[in-house]
């Protein structure tokens, strides 16, 4: 229904078309009809509306869709493969379908909108449509399985360099999986492996990116910790972000597979706004302060406790945030 009543709208691109017409002709109600318009008008369509006159299509969002990111895609493998959605569950459930039956490492699947997205430990990730880059990435690298979780310090400082380049200088690697702007959220990465102690299947990168989305428009739970492209006052080209991202993603991980972590995690560390913070560790059963001091050589964090004690905090285990000022 939805596609119906968008399709008429774009059919008469530029002028008006009734209420009535589209009732009529998909046998519903004009009722019906306003709620679809309604609903495309939360997910970035902009509909003029006049009494008599009808709806007019003036503006649609700029989707991701397959050619309009083919044509700014610099990569050799990585979005080669691209599945769209307008929505889905969760794009790394998709994913997880895909490469059970073979896709090859780089196939991306992006969705405008996901309806339970989530984050690690089940927790969910808000994902509006049109409002973020909401996308999957496949990877089937050769390394072992114990070098799986430094995929997300990869992953974060490839995003941070693209951030960077869009105009978005603040952005900073919070330990071990967001991206941080004046201390909100900008960006979540959910890792997640397929394969056995000895080899890894594969590899599923998780990525959430706001984009457009007001801190009105953010649910009240997360409106004071989260950000977006649009509240931080860049003006973002979702289609030239996702196409950027992917190279630098690609880029990142080749430098890896050629000479190994060590160099990503020193980049890491100075593109990171954790080390040399004040930070609350928070493991199960046990919160304690300390000053974030290092990454060690596995990527896990570690933390000067207030007894002078060194702690390795191992990605997983464990929330980290900034310790409240005294
Ligand atoms: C994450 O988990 O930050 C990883 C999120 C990964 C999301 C992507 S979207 C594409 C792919 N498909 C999926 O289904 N997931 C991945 P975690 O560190 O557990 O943080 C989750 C917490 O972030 C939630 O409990 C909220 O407090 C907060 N949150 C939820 N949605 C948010 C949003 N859009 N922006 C900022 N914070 C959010």
């Amino acid at each position: 229904m939805r596609d119906e009543v968008l399709a008429f709208l774009r059919q008469n691109a530029g002028k008006f078309v009734s209420g009535q017409h589209m009732s009529e002709a998909c046998k519903v109600t004009r009722t019906a009809i306003w709620k679809h318009i309604q609903n495309l008008r939360k997910q970035g369509y902009k509909i003029e509306s006049f009494t008599k006159k009808g709806y007019r299509l003036l503006e649609e969002p700029d989707l991701l869709l397959p050619a309009a990111i083919n044509k700014r895609l610099e990569t050799k493998t990585f979005g080669r493969e691209y599945h769209y959605f307008d929505q889905l569950p969760s794009s790394n459930k998709e994913l997880r379908k895909l490469a059970d039956a073979g896709a090859a490492e780089g196939a991306v699947v992006v969705t405008e909108s996901q309806v339970s997205g989530h984050g690690r430990l089940n927790r969910g990730w808000y994902s509006p449509h049109a409002k973020g880059l909401w996308f999957s990435l496949l990877l089937r690298p050769s390394f072992v399985p114990q070098e799986a979780p430094k995929c997300t310090l990869m992953a974060a400082v490839a995003l941070t360099k693209a951030f960077h380049e869009l105009g978005l200088s603040e952005a900073g690697i919070k330990w071990p999986n967001d991206i941080l702007v004046h201390g909100r959220k900008l960006v979540g990465i959910l890792t997640e492996m397929n394969g056995s102690m000895e080899q890894i299947d594969y590899i599923i990168m998780g990525i959430g990116i706001n984009t457009g989305s007001t801190k009105d428009e953010f649910p009240e739970d997360i409106r004071e910790i989260a950000t977006s492209f649009a509240m931080e006052g860049v003006d973002v080209d979702r289609c030239q972000a996702l196409a950027l991202i992917l190279k630098h993603l690609e880029d990142q991980y080749q430098k890896v597979l050629k000479e190994g972590f060590a160099s990503t995690l020193e980049e890491w560390k100075k593109l990171s706004v954790t080390i040399n913070q004040d930070v609350e560790v928070r493991a199960p059963g046990n919160t304690y302060e300390g000053l974030a001091l290092d990454l060690d050589q596995d990527g896990n964090l570690l933390v000067k406790t207030k007894t002078g004690q060194i702690e390795r905090i191992v990605a997983g285990d464990v929330s980290i945030r900034p310790a409240k000022k005294k």
